[in-house]
């Protein structure tokens, strides 16, 4: 198993896509592992995106998601980062393949809804970034034996 950082950026919330985007996580059978909503204070913004400093976008990606509150999400499964990216589709909406969330909910490059880790190693930074260990909860899923076949295991 692998737990994953998802972030529902400010238009995912505003646009009141929380809902049909957790659904989409969930019906695939991954599992909400911690959820917060929160206003990104922009030194978690930073540290976030540290990547990204000095690019042309990085001042606006700054103030757009601190502008409005996210949902941050621990999300777990089999391959959970690479699943995620997947069902989360290529970073701007408007080339986003029609089935992924990106590319049925958006239209934008920067306003593009949701933030899923690029890599395992990204996980565990992001994750140990927006959650205490303690808000990650593991629990026994119900579902879990009939998501995945016992060799998937
Ligand atoms: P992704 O979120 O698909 O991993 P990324 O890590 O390359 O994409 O970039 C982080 C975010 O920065 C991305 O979700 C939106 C913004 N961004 C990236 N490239 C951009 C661009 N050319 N114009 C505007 N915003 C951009
Ligand atoms: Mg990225």
């Amino acid at each position: 198993m692998e737990t994953t950082l998802i972030l529902l950026k400010p238009d995912a919330i505003q646009r009141g896509l929380m809902g049909p985007i957790i659904g989409r996580f969930e019906a695939k059978g991954l599992e909400i592992a911690a959820a917060k909503l929160m206003v990104v204070p922009r030194d978690l913004a930073e540290r976030h995106y540290a990547e990204h400093k000095g690019k042309p976008f990085y001042d606006g990606l700054i103030r757009f998601i601190t502008s409005s509150p996210v949902l941050a999400m621990a999300i777990r499964g089999v391959s959970a980062v690479a699943v995620c990216r997947k069902l989360i589709g290529v970073t701007h909406g408007a080339k986003a393949e029609p089935g992924t969330i990106r590319g049925d909910y958006g239209l934008s490059g920067g306003y593009n809804l949701i933030h899923g880790s690029d890599s395992p190693e990204s996980a565990a930074r992001e994750l140990d970034l927006w959650f205490r260990p303690d808000d990650i909860v593991d629990y026994e899923s119900t579902q879990r034996k009939w998501v995945y076949d016992p060799s998937d295991l």
